[in-house]
């Protein structure tokens, strides 16, 4: 049985006496706000205690209401990479809103930030934007109905991709934390053109395809899974996804909205060398603004209207601000040695991490891919959703909240990736890893 010793209980109770003014808004946010948050997992309860309201955040670091400083692994669950309130970020959003919040018209900035995506991302000749990644899926998916007139989908097990209905479908992020990956309030008719398969299962795939490619109109997938963690794709895995679906006209849609720009500048598609024929993306390429983006080969996008008879539309598409926030972090991003830095930085805390778990005596497995990682508490390899559930999440939670007293802030869910960014130092990682080592301990 786990039993805490007296110094983690003082800790405890000095961090709660830390915390108070987040303490009081969490109760009033509760009177107002489902669950007194704006998206689940941010609530705290896979982890007990009350989630941190944020006052600011610079670089590495975020700060709460009463005062408290952390080191960010979370940076926004992803958008970040270059830390908080990047000053050439902030300095460009100055001077963008000077001009005006929104117009619901055409800009010029449109044009550049599409053109940034489509040379990152040579497998898309189009793209359009978006507000948000779940708008981003949902709405590729319609189009690769639209061009291929069949109305199955293929998702995997775990995979997030928003939480449009037809994807509720065994869905991996706070529907997974919260043990309802198949959502309530979602119409059977609607799911029932959603099949579920377990990530990295190669013969499973090869089954579904032989007997029922008629009927499906596309396979989407997080390449590298960042919605149960961090799960990587074993070698084979996307070659094999990408020859049947080609062989048999099934549109191959990549969600790189956790991965692009963050796996390599190209994404994982870039990374693994596999050409989708459509991309999702969102977090990076908004530069922490709302946005989202889809994009593929012209004549799968040319069916999106009004070139084509696939609705979808958005007031606030294309938004000024989140176009001012992405070029800017996508130009900094294509500056030289900045994806070596990241990956020098990434590794210094994988091994940090790994050690950490080792010295203490826990068993671990952590997995990363460029700048998103996880920690597992299993001795099982984890490579699906199946695996990923074995990780004793008793002992992620008492991790978690080691971490967070020690003022290192980490996803408040087992479920969820760490992401690094240019912002962090050297010296950061080196606390990281000290309050790693002690928060083990007390696993
Ligand atoms: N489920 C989202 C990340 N995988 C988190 C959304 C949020 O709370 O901001």
């Amino acid at each position: 049985m786990f039993m805490i010793d007296l110094s983690t209980f003082k800790a405890m109770t000095t961090y709660k006496n830390s915390h108070k003014n987040s303490q009081k808004l969490f109760e009033k946010a509760k009177a107002v706000i489902p669950g007194g948050v704006n998206s689940p997992v941010r609530a705290f309860k896979a982890v007990g205690g009350n989630p941190i309201f944020i006052q600011k955040a610079k670089g590495s670091k975020i700060f709460d209401v009463d005062g408290n400083s952390y080191i960010d692994y979370v940076l926004s669950w992803g958008p970040l990479i270059l830390g908080h309130a990047h000053p050439r970020v902030v300095k460009a959003l100055k001077a963008a809103i000077e001009k005006g919040t929104s117009y619901g018209a055409p800009t010029p900035l449109e044009i550049e930030l599409a053109n940034l995506v489509l040379k990152a991302y040579p497998s898309m000749d189009k793209v359009r934007m978006v507000n948000s990644g779940t708008e981003a899926t949902m709405s590729a998916i319609r189009v690769a109905r639209g061009f291929s007139k069949r109305d199955a989908i293929v998702k995997f097990e775990g995979c997030y991709h928003g939480h449009a209905d037809g994807l509720l479908v065994r869905a991996g992020s706070g529907a997974t934390t919260f043990g309802v990956p198949d959502s309530l309030g979602v119409p059977k008719s609607y799911a029932k053109n959603t099949i579920t398969l377990p990530f990295n299962d190669s013969n499973a795939l090869k089954a579904l395809i032989n007997k029922e490619w008629k009927k499906i109109s596309c396979i989407i997938l997080e390449p590298v899974v960042g919605n149960i963690g961090c799960v990587l794709p074993k070698p084979g895995f996307l070659e094999t996804l990408r020859s049947l679906t080609k062989k048999y006209g099934i549109i191959l849609i990549f969600d790189e909205v956790m991965t692009g720009f963050r796996v390599s500048y190209g994404g994982a598609q870039e990374f693994y060398k596999i050409k989708p024929d459509m991309t999702c993306l969102g977090k990076v390429i908004g530069g922490g603004l709302p946005v989202g983006a889809y994009g593929g080969k012209k004549e799968i996008m040319s069916m999106v209207s009004p070139e084509g008879p696939v609705y979808q539309a958005g007031t606030l598409s294309g938004n000024p601000l989140a176009m001012t926030a992405g070029i800017e972090t996508l130009k900094l991003l294509s500056e030289k040695g900045v994806y070596k830095r990241l990956q020098y930085l990434s590794s210094m805390l994988e091994k940090g991490l790994i050690d950490a778990a080792k010295r203490a005596k826990v068993t671990t497995r952590f997995y990363r891919a460029g700048t998103m990682f996880c920690t597992y508490f299993t001795d099982r390899d984890v490579f699906d959703y199946k695996t990923a559930k074995t990780s004793d999440t008793a002992k992620f939670s008492r991790f978690f909240s080691g971490m967070l007293r020690r003022g290192i802030n980490l996803a408040p869910s087992q479920f969820e990736a760490g992401f690094m960014s240019l912002a962090h130092t050297e010296k950061d990682i080196e606390k990281t890893v000290r309050a790693a080592y002690s928060s083990f301990k007390e696993c």
